[in-house]
Formats: C-alpha cells, structure tokens, sequence
C-alpha cells in the first residue's frame, strides 16, 4: 500500500501456538510506514487467534490477516495527514511570501524615488547655470529720443539710454539680480513715473503676472534700497503695500487682466525665495 507521501510494505507470518486448553494460533504482521517528510518507522501488529479444527481455521487466519491489515492501513493514513501542512500553515506561508515581495517592490520604489530626486536636482542646477551663464553679445543699433544710437542686445528694450530685458523664466529675486549681473546690467532701478508706465506697458496681462525688480528692505526692514544702493525717492506701491505680511523683502511689479490696475499704484513686497519673472535694466553708453 502506497500514498503519495507515505508508503507501507507488508511482511506477515504465521505460526502455531500450543496454550494449556489447545491448540492457540498467531499471526503477526510487520508493516514500515513511511512519513511525508522521508522518515520510515515499523508497525508490527500480533493477533493471537483461538483455532478450531478444519476450515474454520482457515477462515479465522484470513480474517486476523485482514484485520492486521486494515489496522496498519489506517496508522499509515493517520500519519499521512497527521504530517501534510495544515490550510492555516499554507494561509501564513503565502502571506509571508506576499509580504516579502511588498517590501522589496517598496524597497525598489524608493531607490527609484532617490535617484529622480538626484535628477530633478542635477537638471534644475543646469537650469540655474543656463540661467546665469552670460547671453552672447548681440547687438542691435537703436535711436533713442535725442537721436543718438544706443546699444541693445536682441530681446532687450530700449528706453531713454538704457535697454530692459524682460525675463520669461521665474526664479528667486538673488538669482535675478545674479543673472542681471551677468548681462552687465541689474534689476531694474525706476525713478519716474515715466519709466514705471514704459515697463508697466511692456508686461503681458494675466491672472496675476509678477516681475522682480531692484528694490528690497532686507537691510533694514520698511528701509527700502535699490540694488545700486540708493534710497527710494519716489515710488509706485499699491494702496496698503509695503505691508511685510508674510516677512516681504523684495520688491515686485504686478500686471493683471484688471483694466483698473494703473502702473503708479502696482508695486507689492513679497518673501525674496519666491518664483516669479523679473526685469533686467543696463545703461548704455550713447554714440
Ligand atoms: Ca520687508
Ligand atoms: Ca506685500
């Protein structure tokens, strides 16, 4: 007899007893059950049997034989299933996979995560460096109201004698003037209402279109400064601006699609780290 995790091998004997009242028969029958796990151990089952004479005998052998038999069959079942994985052992086994293969998907997932961090870092310094690398010195001759030619590179606007470039790319006031600089020019410096109006219509209207210009109070607060480090003479705030809401040092032109917005009352203070477009001014020499 066989399972497919255990098996029993068969080997009965039969022999004759002599008690004090008669003629007594035995028969034993060994049996080597194996388990799931490989292990092999015997089972030896004995059956004394009271005999009588002629086929009775016989009949009662065979059915001591089967009996033995039919035991040793079921121990050998017995230990079969007594040795198969129980459902729950199965139930945690698969848990344990699924939670090992979690682990790894989320281990994976943040590596992933740390090297997009380290692109998105190494793209944006570029950008920044791009930003500040100096333009290449394109020139264009331009007649300004005295009749005198002025130099502006492309993209650059001419007014009185002095060019302004108006940025498309939004970065911090620091990083504005930074890159000024490296045009050879500053962020704006606006002294006339005149000026102010001539930037004023230069911007594009939209929800909330904001520019950096060269004026701060990061010195001392409510001290406002320009970039050449002059004080502020005459200036264009909006009716309750400069109010340092939210600790606002930098100084920025706003634009909307409001067709009330006048260009004498448009300048806001804003914390200097924001993001926004900026203007660029650069005196020029006349010829
Ligand atoms: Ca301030
Ligand atoms: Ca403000």
């Amino acid at each position: 007899m066989s399972t497919p995790d255990s098996s029993v091998v068969f080997d009965g004997m039969y022999s004759k007893l002599v008690d004090d009242e008669g003629n007594q028969d035995k028969f034993s029958s060994t049996a080597d059950v194996q388990h799931s796990d490989g292990a092999v151990f015997p089972v030896r089952v004995t059956a004394l049997v009271r005999s009588g004479p002629g086929p009775y005998r016989i009949a009662t052998i065979c059915l001591a034989s089967l009996c033995a038999i039919l035991l040793i069959s079921i121990i050998a079942v017995s230990a079969h299933y007594k040795n198969r994985p129980q459902r729950g052992d199965e139930g945690t086994t698969s848990m344990q996979t699924d939670v090992s293969a979690l682990t790894a998907s989320l281990s994976k997932l943040q590596q992933e995560n740390k090297q997009l961090q380290e692109d998105k870092k190494a793209l944006l310094d570029k950008l920044d460096l791009k930003l500040t690398t100096k333009a290449p010195p394109v020139v264009t001759l331009i007649p300004n109201t005295t009749g005198a030619s002025v130099e502006c590179p492309t993209n650059w606007h001419l007014f009185n004698s002095s060019c302004y470039f108006i940025s498309t790319r939004m970065i911090s006031w620091k990083l504005s003037q930074t890159y000024c600089e490296r045009q050879g020019a500053h962020l704006a410096i606006i002294h006339t209402a005149e000026e102010q109006t001539f930037l004023w219509d230069l911007l594009p209207r939209a929800h909330w279109n904001a520019y950096w210009f060269g004026i701060s109070d990061k010195q001392t607060e409510d001290d406002w400064k320009w970039v050449d480090g002059t004080s502020v003479e005459k200036s264009f705030w909006e009716e309750g601006e400069p109010n340092n809401h939210i600790n606002e040092d930098c100084g920025y032109i706003v634009k909307t699609e409001v067709l009330e917005r006048v260009a004498i009352r448009s300048w806001y203070d804003a914390p200097c780290e924001m993001s926004i477009k900026f203007i660029c001014e650069k005196e020029m020499k006349t010829k």
